[in-house]
């Protein structure tokens, strides 16, 4: 009996040493010191010694008991302190690496400079006012005094959805829908966007942005068109920025006159912008037609007023140094990310 428990403390201390977690030892517990265990099971049957044997024999077992318990203690210890270390280990956060870089979106580039131009306006008493893109042929071509068979509204210049209902050419006929629904004095500016049946190339877009301005009030002169463009001008393009008034025919305003401005990329040095002549044209103007007044329900013998429309995406295409039109609407990521 006493080599049979000498047997049981050696294997039990080798299936120890074997075991490899909690569960493991757990196992080696009970197949030892379990109810049905090997050492309870001699335990037991301790009742067949002798009265001189049985006490050194339980003084025995007991010691192998205690000392299997504690072998398993320790196991148990040493497995849970590589448990510890090793959940420390994985959980290692190296506050020496970079974050992740989150892409952030960015405002398009036309969205920049039609901000910029809307604070200009807003901060001369403009309000900004906003209008249909499909639009009533009344209100693009007939109030803005383009007659019927007029070139300017060439079925290969506009898209038309029937006889009466376009694609707005411009976005004026939401000034004359302003006009016909409020009295002067009115100072507007319309951004929007605008449609011609154009064969897109590097300055022809089917679809653009324009913006309109409108001032009606009484005694308005080409003087207030002429010193409210020219603080446009300069606090678009900077404060040393010339400009120059050429004439030029539109139906809708009477006189009418183009707008240049001396060349911000070149200083008018001349450039590829300008090609060469230190000028680019930057916007339509005039006094407003008495006849659209009076499409507008507007009294021409008592106001009047001035007009103007900007191509945003030029005026982009100038500050920038753009030379494709196109860029705007392809939305290539490396394009978007330079503004
Ligand atoms: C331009 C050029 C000149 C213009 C005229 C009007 C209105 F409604 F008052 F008649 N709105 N916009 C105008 C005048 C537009 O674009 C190049």
């Amino acid at each position: 009996m006493r080599d049979q428990l000498l047997k049981i403390k050696k294997e039990a201390s080798e299936d120890i040493k074997k075991a490899s977690n909690a569960i493991e030892l757990d196992n080696v517990r009970v197949k030892y010191l379990g109810k049905k265990g090997s050492l309870t099971a001699i335990l037991r049957g301790m009742g067949s010694l002798d009265s001189e044997e049985r006490p050194v024999i339980g003084k025995l077992a007991n010691e192998i008991r205690s000392e299997i318990e504690e072998l398993i203690n320790e196991a148990l210890e040493s497995v849970k302190e590589r448990e510890r270390h090793e959940k420390l280990k994985s959980e290692i956060i190296d506050i020496s690496m970079p974050g992740r870089i989150k892409n952030r979106g960015a405002r398009h580039p036309l969205t920049i400079v039609l901000d910029e131009i809307k604070e200009i306006f807003t901060g001369m008493g403009f309000l900004v006012v906003e209008g249909p893109e499909v639009e009533l042929d009344y209100y693009n071509f007939e109030a803005m005094n383009i007659p019927k068979n007029h070139p300017a509204r060439d079925v290969q210049d506009t898209f038309y959805i029937n006889d009466e209902v376009l694609l707005r050419t411009q976005t004026s006929p939401m000034q004359a829908r302003y006009m016909e629904k409020n009295k002067p004095p009115i100072r507007i500016i319309v951004p929007g966007r605008v449609y011609r049946s154009d064969t897109p190339d590097a300055s022809h877009s089917p679809v653009f942005t324009q913006i309109e301005g409108l001032v009606v009030d009484d005694g308005i002169t080409m003087g207030n068109l002429k010193g409210t463009l020219d603080i446009f001008a300069r606090k678009l393009f900077g404060e040393d920025t010339k400009t120059k008034f050429r004439p030029h025919h539109f139906n809708f305003t009477e006189p009418s006159a183009e707008l240049d401005v001396s060349c911000s990329v070149c200083k008018g040095a001349g450039c590829s912008v300008c090609k060469g002549t230190g000028w680019v044209e930057i916007l339509g103007c005039g006094m407003v037609h008495p006849k659209v007044l009076e499409f507008c329900k507007i009294d021409h013998r008592k106001y009047s007023g001035f007009a103007f429309g900007v191509g945003l995406e030029r005026v982009a295409m100038i500050k920038y140094g753009i030379n494709d039109i196109r860029l705007f609407y392809e939305n290539d990521i490396r394009f978007l990310n330079q503004f």
